[in-house]
């Protein structure tokens, strides 16, 4: 697809979100990153990145497309069942799963003044997070072969900006693990490949370098 149509899809999305999910920093700094096992353009999934995000604490993703092998089988092992997003916080050894429970979770742990306004919203906030799956074709959720790279990639950009759910719908459907924070130190979007030492910023170059050393010539 186009991509300032793509871009504009993911805007509405946004907007339909009322903005859930800005860039924040910790009031509390974790020793070691979180780990999510999720998808993009889960409903849940989603509520549970729009808290991490805000209260910018750094998370390593390990998507979980359907029909997934990277990550899906261990997240399905290690919690038992069939069901994202699963939260593990190595730092206080506490695992969980539940939109509504992780969101709570990184917000008392780790900045609890971190609350997106459409989080207050009961049943809007589940019933637009499932709306926003249709403007984005449902992107990210079922799998799409790629190379695994050795090292997981690291990713900046928060949960509401239009072109970072590009990004991120790219990275969940090709199960590329990343190292994620929302803030961006006014940097803007930034992709950092330490397999190769390319650092990427910019919507386009992101995707563009996602797809010549990772995705082809599978996608071909
Ligand atoms: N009540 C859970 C529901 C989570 C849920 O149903 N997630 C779906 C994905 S949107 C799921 O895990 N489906 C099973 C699968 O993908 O294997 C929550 O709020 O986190």
């Amino acid at each position: 697809m186009l991509f300032p149509l793509d871009w504009t899809l993911s805007l509405i999305g946004s907007v339909l979100r009322l903005g859930a999910g800005g860039p924040g920093k910790p009031a509390v700094t974790p020793e070691k990153p979180l780990i999510l096992y999720e998808f993009e353009n889960c409903p849940f999934c989603r509520i549970a990145r729009e808290a991490i995000s805000v209260t910018g604490v750094p998370v390593e993703v390990r998507p979980c497309p359907k029909g997934g092998t990277r990550y899906r089988p261990r997240a399905i092992e290690l919690g038992g069942k069939s069901m994202f997003p699963y939260l593990i916080d190595p730092n206080t050894d506490v695992a969980m799963y539940e939109s509504a429970d992780i969101a709570r979770y990184v917000r008392e742990t780790y900045a609890p003044d971190a609350k997106p306004f459409m989080h207050r919203l009961g049943p809007l906030n589940l019933l637009t997070s499932i709306a926003l799956v249709w403007p984005r074709l449902m992107r990210g959720m079922m799998v799409r072969p790629s190379r695994q790279p050795d090292q997981r990639l690291e990713f900046q950009g928060a949960e509401n900006s239009p072109a970072a759910r590009i990004i991120r719908e790219a990275l969940s459907t090709h199960e590329l693990a990343y190292l994620w924070t929302s803030h961006t130190d006014g940097a803007g979007l930034k992709l950092k490949d330490p397999n190769t030492g390319e650092t990427q910023t910019g919507a386009l170059s992101i995707l563009t370098y996602l797809d010549r050393t990772y995705c082809q010539p599978m996608t071909a």
